[in-house]
């Protein structure tokens, strides 16, 4: 019998000792590799699919602060302008044309439903003079296909000039009360769209743009100009040494910048942002300016000087090239491949009341 058989039981026994230990040793380490692959596959797939998500809903603006600009930083400042700075030290953009990808960014923005305003004042002649033609342009070029509220500025809703406004376009137009001198027009803007952010545009906007009048828009001003804060280089002065600048020198003013410092000259035509950074923005210029004043002083630039300040202490998050804010009085030289927005004539003496 073989249950007897003492070999065989022996046998037996080795089998149940050795086998099955074994068998059971291999069969777990099959099932924990098994185990391990499922973990690791189920691992690089979410790793994936957090990246494909972040990838689809990131916000393609390297270079604010808020930003991750290890993703495709090709997308802006991909080396396709070397002649010209293109990043500024704190790692924030200057858009130059042919420095990022349009398409890319209006792709993103179109799925974000973006609604972009635009503040302009046109006060006393600056109204007949430069008004019609700055909406008529800008409602031809600017934020193409998004929407946009145009924030109009007037001493006189009665002389409003009759402008008929492109889809997703809408102004709203308020009446403001003059101010006695052009260089007080030109400051006391930062008073009226800082109470007017607070009033209603925070709620009505996702980002913002302030801009003079007296400028024509000749080029797509599109998404790639839109950040967190937006300074727009001085046409004059973008090639210069900051020593050169035109900042306001004087310790006893706010705007005060000591030689061996600054970044960049700005220019007041053009700045912007997110409603809360331009609130920030404009109520800080403001207060420089009601600062002097109190002292008696007023900065040689007036309000350009107050924003010249701020952004040397709150460095702006997106730069706009000279091409975005041009003045063929310059001329043309080969680093304005496309201008986007050009300087009327100064004409001071016909528009303002004081000279
Ligand atoms: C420069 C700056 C401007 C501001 C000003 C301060 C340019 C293109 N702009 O402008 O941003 O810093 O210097 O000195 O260089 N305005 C009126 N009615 C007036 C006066 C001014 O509506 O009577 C408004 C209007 O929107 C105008 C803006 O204020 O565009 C600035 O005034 P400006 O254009 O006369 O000053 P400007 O050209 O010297």
């Amino acid at each position: 019998m073989s249950s007897t058989d003492p070999q065989k039981h022996f046998l037996k026994n080795r089998f149940r000792l050795f086998f099955f230990p074994s068998f059971f040793f291999f069969f777990q380490e099959k099932i924990m590799n098994v185990k391990g692959k499922v973990i690791l596959s189920m691992l690089v797939v979410s790793t994936v699919m957090v990246v494909f998500w972040e990838y689809i809903n990131r916000n393609p603006e390297v270079g604010d602060r808020t930003q991750k600009d290890w993703w495709f930083p090709s997308w802006f400042n991909n080396g396709k302008r070397p002649e010209v700075v293109t990043m500024t030290g704190w790692k924030a953009p200057v858009v130059w044309e042919g420095t990022y990808n349009r398409a890319i960014l209006e792709n993103y923005y179109a799925r974000q439903k973006i609604t972009v305003g635009l503040t302009v004042f046109a006060i006393g002649k600056y109204i007949e003079h430069y008004l019609e033609e700055f909406i008529t342009s800008a409602n031809k070029y600017f934020m193409v296909g998004h929407r946009v509220i145009f924030y109009i500025m007037v001493d006189d809703v009665s002389r409003m000039p009759l402008i008929e406004l492109g889809p997703l376009r809408s102004f709203k137009v308020f009446e403001i009360k003059s101010e006695k001198r052009w260089q007080d027009i030109s400051m006391m803007r930062m008073k009226t769209i800082a109470e007017h952010i607070v009033a209603h545009i925070k709620n009505e906007v996702d980002f913002l743009f302030c801009m003079d009048v007296d400028q024509v828009f000749q080029d797509t001003f599109g998404v790639e100009t839109l950040g967190q804060s937006v300074a727009q280089l001085q046409a004059w002065w973008y090639k210069a040494d900051p020593d050169e600048f035109t900042y306001e020198r004087r310790k006893e003013s706010a705007a005060y910048i000591p030689f061996g410092q600054g970044d960049f000259y700005y220019h007041a035509a053009i700045f912007g942002g997110t409603p809360t950074q331009v609130l920030n923005i404009t109520q800080e210029c403001l207060k420089g300016i009601l600062q002097d004043k109190k002292n008696d002083i007023e900065a040689e630039w007036h309000d350009e000087s107050h924003l010249n300040k701020y952004f040397l202490l709150n460095k702006p998050t997106k730069i706009l090239s000279p091409e975005y804010c041009w003045d063929y009085h310059i001329g043309l030289p080969s680093d304005i491949k496309t201008v986007k927005i050009s300087w009327q004539t100064k004409e001071y003496n016909v528009v303002r009341n004081n000279v």
